[in-house]
């Protein structure tokens, strides 16, 4: 592909080149930004991987495994011959402080596959129907020289997969998505290890949460619309905090008949964050966008503030119209 060839040549002629990723990164973004940053310093480069406000003790523990030793620890003001952006939407996904470092690249990549993007690069590569960046970055690499590709690059590759997908459960996987995976599983990674530490392994304080909120969901609509409430004390409780609450809305859209699952989370004095799930028709962007929020069709969040008493009321009614026009 011509902009394969074209990141390649911007690579092979760059020998100081500065890694980027957005902020709050996930296993894609990490997983990119790792295997990248590993394969580049294979090719003998000088690389720089930046982690969001360059603060890399806030990194993820659940992928730690990737090995955050090839992150950087510091920055010097130093300029780059490359600066290159994994799973970044926008600029300002990046935050202020690493967009300011990625300026200083005399050239820059984006390599992305978010529908809603701006440019923001010299050369973008941007797949949409791409189930995660790792997807488009393996055919890059593997094209670049597949030689290099070794176990630990492949695992970060072949996790980016499985957590953008929903391990390959999600409408983006696709033939492509199972032949890339494919490719990864012959260096040999773990591939059952990685489902469970991504998919399956939860902290038995976030497990409690879990139990205490589950336990009220609430039902609307014939059972239609579920909802899920993490108040301030639940979070003290369980000695969890709203970071936590992650994943969980899911097993409420998993209960049969439930076509929109709502879960509000105390985030601070009469702030909450609001999320949306669904399944067929039902629009989780049009509940979202109701408060100032997006997202996807099946999936999307905004925050609400006010009482709870009406900051509930007024989602539930935006909720009942949505689904009752779907
Ligand atoms: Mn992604």
């Amino acid at each position: 592909m011509a902009t394969y060839n074209k990141i390649i040549d911007l690579i092979e002629k760059s020998k100081d080149i500065a890694v980027f990723m957005h902020a709050n990164p996930d296993g894609d973004c990490l997983g990119s930004a790792i295997a990248l940053t590993r394969f580049l310093n294979k090719k003998g480069k000088r690389v720089f991987c930046f982690a969001p406000d360059l603060n890399k003790a806030a990194l993820p523990v659940k992928v730690s495994f990737f090995g955050y030793e090839v992150i950087t620890d510091s920055y010097n003001g130093e300029r780059f011959d490359l600066s290159i952006g994994v799973d970044l939407g926008s600029a300002n996904l990046m935050g202020d402080a690493c967009f300011r470092i990625f300026l200083k690249g005399k050239k820059s990549i984006v390599i992305d596959h978010h529908s809603e993007h701006t440019d923001f690069a010299d050369v973008t590569v941007r797949e949409k129907s791409a189930a995660s960046t790792t997807q488009i970055l393996y055919k890059i690499l593997a094209e670049y020289d597949k030689s290099a590709i070794d176990e630990k690059i492949a695992e970060c590759l072949y996790t980016g997969l499985v957590t953008d997908s929903g391990g390959f459960s999600f409408s983006c996987t696709t033939s492509e998505t199972h032949f890339v995976a494919g490719e990864l599983l012959k260096y040999n990674i773990d591939c059952a290890e990685i489902n469970r530490i991504v998919m399956k392994d939860i902290p038995l304080n976030v497990f409690h949460l879990k139990n205490r909120v589950l336990s009220g969901m609430k039902l609307y609509e014939e059972g239609h619309i579920a909802v899920i409430c993490f108040t301030k004390e639940d979070f003290e409780a369980t000695g969890t905090n709203e970071k936590n609450t992650e994943g969980i809305i899911n097993s409420v859209l998993n209960v049969i008949g439930v076509e929109l699952a709502v879960s509000i989370s105390e985030t601070s004095d009469k702030c909450y964050k609001v999320s949306f799930r669904s399944k067929h028709n039902v629009d989780a962007s049009a509940c979202a966008k109701c408060f100032g929020g997006g997202g996807h069709f099946h999936a999307s969040g905004c925050r609400v503030y006010g009482y709870f008493e009406d900051v509930y009321d007024k989602i539930i009614s935006s909720c009942k119209e949505i689904y009752h026009y779907a």
